[in-house]
């Protein structure tokens, strides 16, 4: 198999996706110190066509409570289709919608209701504006036990043209699930704006097939509403499966006695689409 040969064909969409992180940086960074983050090139007009993601994560035993200072100017749309910032209850990109926002309110403070928010900046190719200086906090879940909170961290995150996810990359986090009852984990694929991605299955083997409560994966579109964009397989096959935007997710989820018999392999390739 030669994805590190494709791989090194594309020079120009590695530096590409490395220049949208060094214009994200106000954003999905910003200043962990002062719990302060950006739209990006803030306080300039933020940058024509961007897309960047944040997740932030609270102390155990805490929500993260956001809200917005000085100016919030986004350029306006009905549906805030254009430009927006989306706020999610979780850490994904398919957690449940807490607000999109646009125009040149300030939006009402927002809280999480576990540890984590997710947030995605996104602008179109025309009209910009100076954006926002957001700022957060992590409040205690006063109703909850100390220690209750324990979500295992099982994310991990792709970029680049091409690549594979498989869930040998799994094994190493086995132990810290040996008091739960299922492996949960998610990959976050983000490939150059513009692009759309084609996912292929190299291997697919579930424990128990057609058993959809006990295991499947889930392919979820990164760029519409991915909490509906979605596909779960559970049976016998999976499908080739192509997105709409440049990201998606992909869920495993196994019981744990289940997990040592699930096998699956995965590669995705990034694709310019035929203009119409
Ligand atoms: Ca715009």
């Amino acid at each position: 198999m030669s994805f590190a040969a494709k791989c090194m064909d594309k020079k120009s969409d590695e530096d590409s996706s490395r220049s949208d992180e060094i214009a994200c940086y106000n954003f999905s960074v910003g200043n962990p110190q002062k719990k302060e983050f950006f739209s990006p090139n803030y306080p300039n007009d933020y940058p024509r066509n961007i897309m960047c993601s944040l997740r932030i994560k609270a102390d155990v035993g805490h929500m993260v409570m956001l809200d917005f200072r000085d100016v919030f100017s986004i350029e306006t749309s009905a549906t805030c289709d254009y430009d927006y910032l989306e706020v999610r209850d979780g850490a994904y990109g398919y957690s449940p919608l807490l607000g999109k926002f646009c125009g040149h309110e300030f939006p009402i403070k927002l809280y999480s209701t576990k540890r984590y928010m997710w947030l995605q900046f996104k602008s179109d190719d025309t009209i910009e504006y100076k954006g926002f200086k957001a700022v957060y906090d992590y409040v205690p879940i006063s109703n909850r036990g100390e220690g209750h909170d324990t979500e295992i961290e099982c994310a991990f995150r792709k970029t680049g043209p091409s690549g594979i996810i498989t869930k040998s990359e799994v094994i190493p986090l086995l132990d810290k699930y040996r008091h739960e009852d299922t492996v949960e984990c998610m990959w976050t694929i983000v490939t150059e704006s513009g692009k759309q991605l084609y996912m292929n299955f190299i291997s697919y083997k579930l424990h128990r097939p057609n058993d959809c409560d006990q295991n499947f994966i889930q392919i979820f579109d990164g760029g519409r509403t991915p909490d509906k964009e979605c596909i779960k397989f559970c049976g016998t096959t999976a499908e080739p499966q192509k997105t709409s935007t440049n990201m998606s997710y992909v869920r495993l989820f196994t019981h744990k006695d289940a997990f040592n018999d699930t096998d699956f392999t995965l590669h995705y390739t990034a694709f310019r689409p035929i203009e119409k």
